[in-house]
């Protein structure tokens, strides 16, 4: 097998380079690890001249980064416009939300053959190219266009809605026919295929989607977990909590995690479990995120408004319900926050997979595990069926589950923990990769020419 080539918008930043973070990057380690491999995407910078050329070069651990830079234009049109502000509510079915503009939908086409060209450069013959997410779903067939013959395949790590959802984006048919440049498309789950496969069906084109759940490296993270509760900032939690039980929530602070509709679940459970105020502390970790991005502004300005609310109605002098924090939190203490929390309040409205949800469970301690609470819409509830499972719409639907996670006996909260733990072992990362891998190395190639022609 020759190099495996690794596409997606952004390219981990040089410190995450020696400290593998996102699911991504821990997904890929070994991979990656297998021999020489390149990482190509966008730097994160902005450049006036930004063009075909390489413009970052960096090797560690047998791993080559290239990056472009992407001018100011096209940072707008293709990553801000097109990708979040019309694929991302999209695909998270909002439709609602989404502002189309055909400007944007050729900046965003001329940028992904912008990376063709930027990427052809440094292919070999024999190279595996594995694309990633949802502002590439042109490159594959843009390669194609530059004569790239060998296996591409491509993973998309948000959900697929339905046909007739995805047809209301103008070009959505074109985006499907580019898509059979891959010989292998993975999603997150079999709906997502379903969905996926269904759209191609309607529109004559093959099916290619195939389900390949994405998961975490639970050993690496329980270890964090461990080390983190010594932590001094998880003994300065423990303290300021004076003995109130945990909920904990962590977030990309953005539209499709359910926020506002979990800070009304919670008032809801204030309001009718009024046996557990002044014993319980929710804490939400959301780091800002597409912060230049209007309805992101908007999400902010209500969630803001709701904590006063909360705050204001049930606070006592000396304890607070809610503690919401915009500010990212370092990985190995989120951990060990994780390990501390007698409940992960997990309640997006969609979402592709949810590491999060995968990262509590491996997080706990087997003597004496919290509870998973986890919307219905995440992908990762149909493994994680054994999760408190909520309809993230319905606020008194959170507030019992919070009541009833709270309640919880510990052999019951043993039972649920011990079948997820289970499931997060055997779907890792690792074999996530390695499974995509070898089916798109198996799946019958698109680039190469046909038998007897
Ligand atoms: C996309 C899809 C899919 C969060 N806050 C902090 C922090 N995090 C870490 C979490 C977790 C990661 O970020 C978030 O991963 P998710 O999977 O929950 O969500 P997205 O960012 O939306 O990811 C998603 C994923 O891709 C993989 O395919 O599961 O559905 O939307 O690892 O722990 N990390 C640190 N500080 C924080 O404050 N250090």
């Amino acid at each position: 097998m020759g190099r495996l080539i690794i596409v997606s918008n952004r390219v981990p930043s040089p410190r995450e380079r020696l400290q593998p973070a996102g699911g991504l990057t821990v997904g890929l380690k070994d991979a990656l690890r297998g021999g020489s491999s390149l990482w190509f995407g966008w730097s994160g910078n902005q450049s006036e001249f930004a063009g075909d050329p390489v413009t970052g070069m960096d090797e560690v651990d047998g791993v080559t980064y290239a990056t472009i830079d992407l001018t100011a234009r096209q940072h707008e049109g293709f990553y801000q416009n097109f990708s979040n502000g019309i694929l991302w509510p999209l695909f998270h079915y909002r439709v609602g939300l989404m502002s189309y503009s055909r400007r944007d939908w050729q900046t965003y086409l001329e940028v992904n053959a912008m990376f063709a060209r930027s990427l052809r450069a440094l292919l070999q013959p024999d190279d595996v190219i594995w694309v990633h997410d949802y502002h590439l779903f042109p490159l594959g067939q843009a390669l194609r266009d530059l004569g790239v013959a060998g296996r591409i395949g491509f993973f998309l790590h948000i959900p697929v809605p339905p046909w007739s959802l995805v047809r209301s984006m103008p070009g959505a048919r074109l985006l499907l026919e580019d898509m059979q440049a891959y010989d292998l498309i993975g999603v997150q789950t079999e709906e997502d295929a379903d969905n996926l496969n269904h759209a191609f069906r309607q529109n004559g084109l093959a099916e290619r989607a195939r389900a390949f759940p994405i998961g975490i490296d639970p050993h690496e993270f329980r270890e964090q977990a461990e080390a983190g509760v010594r932590r001094d900032e998880a003994e300065r939690l423990r303290a300021s909590l004076r003995g109130t039980a945990l909920i904990l929530g962590v977030d990309r602070l953005d539209y499709s995690k359910g926020l506002p509709e979990r800070f009304r679940g919670y008032e809801a459970f204030m309001a009718r479990y009024p046996e557990h105020r002044g014993r319980v502390s929710f804490l939400q970790v959301a780091p800002v995120s597409r912060g230049d991005v209007e309805e992101y502004r908007q999400l902010r300005r209500q969630l803001d408004e709701l904590t006063g609310r909360i705050n204001g109605a049930y606070a006592e002098f000396d304890w607070t319900p809610i503690r919401y924090l915009t500010r990212p939190v370092a990985r190995d203490i989120l951990a060990g926050f994780y390990r501390m929390a007698d409940v992960a309040l997990i309640t997006p409205l969609r979402d592709g997979m949810n590491l999060v949800a995968k990262e509590y469970v491996a997080a706990q301690d087997a003597a004496d595990p919290g509870v998973l609470v986890l919307s219905h819409f995440a992908g990762a509830a149909p493994e994680m069926d054994e999760a408190v499972l909520v309809n993230p719409y319905d606020a008194d639907e959170i507030a019992d589950a919070l009541h009833q996670a709270l309640t919880m006996g510990l052999e019951e909260r043993q039972r649920r923990w011990t079948r997820l733990d289970e499931d997060v072992r055997r779907t890792t990362a690792g074999c996530w990769a390695r499974d995509f891998l070898q089916a798109l190395d198996a799946a019958a190639p698109v680039g190469a020419p046909l038998a007897g022609t």
